[in-house]
């Protein structure tokens, strides 16, 4: 509970690593670029920072396929740049949680290269390993990157799972030694300083021990049933959270639970369990609403008990960005837009992840060549719809589709040909929009997404019934939603108009009949003596009931 307050507090931020800064000008980001970044991410105001996985990895899958579990890619620098970079965090009040990826390893760690090399190998059970059936494979079973799930081991003659790519191989966490080995592994990174992890497919580390074919839905595709949340998962998490918070009690943890289902979702956290668990019914939407976000909010408040807080996210490296999703191809509209996304994520009760670059609005990527593409799920994609027989063009056109690089593109931070992210080229291209979007023409700008997003996370800090309210109302109507939030000190009224003509809100109650006006987002709104019963189009306002 004590532990919850604290986070509710904070504001997160997902770095994607090998795009946010180069420190070393070799074209991928790095803890150098990062830590001479930590003023601009003071100055936005989070408090809170989610590394995607910095460890050895070969990368098929940028760093969630880990081949060391105590060390830093040489890509992204040394454990001397990474000690440096959270001791200037700390110092700045920012907390870092990193990244952790349990379910699997890379095929060159060593632990897996000494299970495969022979079936008596100490280390053979610390992955899946499997007897082909009646010549053939196991089950059924498919990857999430697409094709099946079971790689054939020619020396040893077994299977083995891996539910991502074939260089992502699942261990078995039935076993007592891995639980063991990865407890290590998160007692090093506590001992480091760091505050926190986010759990990657926290929910896959049970599978069936039995192994039954998936049912496939009525489109054919397959349901994965059997390949994750299976019996016991939640105690393992639980061994997992009492053993990191009897190293720091204040250590927070976030999973990922792939999941829109919030009865699924929910009995992941609180009770001893997780501190959150991401909410994908924000992120996944293509289109957004005020009556889609008045019916999350009503969900979330329903569903969670007094120890459980939604998370609040409408991107992240896995989506496409929400100011391309939602886009009616018209720029203007487009950044209110984003300002009302962002209104809405850092004043609903629960905990902000804010998604690199979306504080200035980056673009998706929209690759024009298939060797622009780099993600492993796009390019598998593009595999597989050429083995099937489809053209060059069609195969691309599907690669598109699955492809995770959209998001991905580097930090925008000025519009020299680089884009001020580094001196050469970047592993990815960068986002079309790089020229006209970026940091520099934004900072210190009146009416910019970024002087926005600085000033609600200000907002936010600084009215505890921002960060710790309670709603006592939530009403919408047509395109317009509004709720307030209660502290002990004072009642917040927000009020956004997802439409393109004026909205009449529905007014909460106030004292003294009067309402201050702490910020809107639509420069034409900033007139005196503003009531809130008129709301512009695209316009969140934030008011203070008197
Ligand atoms: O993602 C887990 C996951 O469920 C993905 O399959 C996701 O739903 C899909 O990519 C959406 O298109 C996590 C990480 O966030 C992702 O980047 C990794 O590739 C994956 O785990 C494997 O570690």
């Amino acid at each position: 509970q004590d532990g919850l307050r604290l986070w509710r507090n904070t504001v997160f931020y997902e770095i994607y690593m090998p795009s946010f800064c180069d420190g070393n000008g070799d074209g991928t980001g790095d803890f150098r670029g990062l830590t001479s970044k930590l003023d601009y991410l003071q100055e936005l105001g989070i408090g809170g920072i989610w590394l995607t996985p910095f460890y050895p990895s070969p990368r098929v899958d940028n760093g969630y396929d880990i081949s060391d579990y105590y060390g830093v890619d040489p890509d992204y620098g040394t454990l001397d740049d990474f000690d440096q970079f959270v001791r200037e965090a700390h110092q700045r009040g920012i907390k870092i949680i990193a990244d952790l990826v349990l379910n699997h390893t890379s095929s060159e760690h060593p632990w897996f290269i000494e299970s495969r090399s022979s079936r008596t190998s100490p280390k053979r059970d610390w992955y899946i390993w499997k007897d082909a059936v009646s010549g053939n494979k196991p089950n059924n079973w498919e990857s999430f990157f697409g094709g099946t799930a079971w790689e054939w081991d020619e020396k040893t003659g077994q299977y083995y799972y891996h539910a991502f790519a074939k260089e992502q191989v699942d261990l078995n966490w039935a076993h007592p030694e891995v639980r063991q080995a990865m407890k290590d592994v998160m007692a090093f990174w506590l001992n480091r300083g760091i505050d926190g992890f986010r759990l990657d497919v926290i929910n896959f580390l049970k599978v069936s021990g039995t192994f039954p074919d998936n049912p496939s839905s009525d489109s054919g595709e397959q349901e994965h049933l059997y390949d994750q949340n299976q019996e016991g998962i939640l105690e393992t998490i639980r061994e997992l959270c009492d053993f990191v918070r009897s190293q720091n009690k204040d250590a927070f943890m976030v999973g990922e639970v792939g999941s829109e289902d919030m009865e699924i979702l929910r009995k992941f956290s609180g009770g001893g369990l997780l501190d959150v668990v991401f909410n994908f019914n924000l992120g996944s939407r293509k289109k957004i609403d005020a009556e889609i976000l008045f019916q999350e909010i009503e969900n979330m408040e329903k569903l969670h008990g007094n120890d459980q807080l939604p998370t609040l996210f409408f991107g992240s490296h896995d989506m496409p960005r929400h100011i391309s999703r939602f886009s009616t191809g018209e720029e203007e509209a487009d950044v209110r837009r984003a300002k009302l996304i962002a209104t809405f994520m850092l004043t609903v009760k629960g905990v902000p992840f804010i998604y690199y670059g979306d504080e200035i609005g980056i673009r998706d990527f929209i690759p024009e060549d298939i060797r622009e593409m780099r993600d492993i799920q796009g390019l598998t994609a593009y595999q597989i719809a050429k083995e099937s027989g489809l053209s060059d063009t069609e195969a691309f056109e599907a690669a598109i589709l699955k492809s995770r690089d959209h998001s991905r593109t580097p930090m925008q931070w000025d519009a020299s040909t680089y884009a001020g992210f580094s001196e050469r080229e970047s592993w990815i291209p960068l986002s079309a929009s790089f020229r006209n979007v970026h940091v520099e023409n934004q900072r210190g700008q009146n009416g910019s997404l970024f002087e926005f997003y600085r000033s609600l996370i200000k907002l936010r800090r600084d009215h505890s019934a921002l960060h710790a309210g309670d709603y006592t109302m939530m009403r919408q109507d047509g395109e317009w939603i509004g709720y307030t939030l209660q502290s002990e000190t004072e009642k917040v009224f927000v009020s956004i108009n997802f439409g393109s003509n004026p909205a009449s809100p529905i007014l909460p109650e106030t004292e003294s009949g009067k309402y201050r006006l702490l910020l809107t987002s639509a420069e034409e709104a900033r007139e005196n003596d503003r009531n809130p019963s008129v709301v512009y189009p695209l316009e969140a306002a934030i008011w203070v009931c008197e």
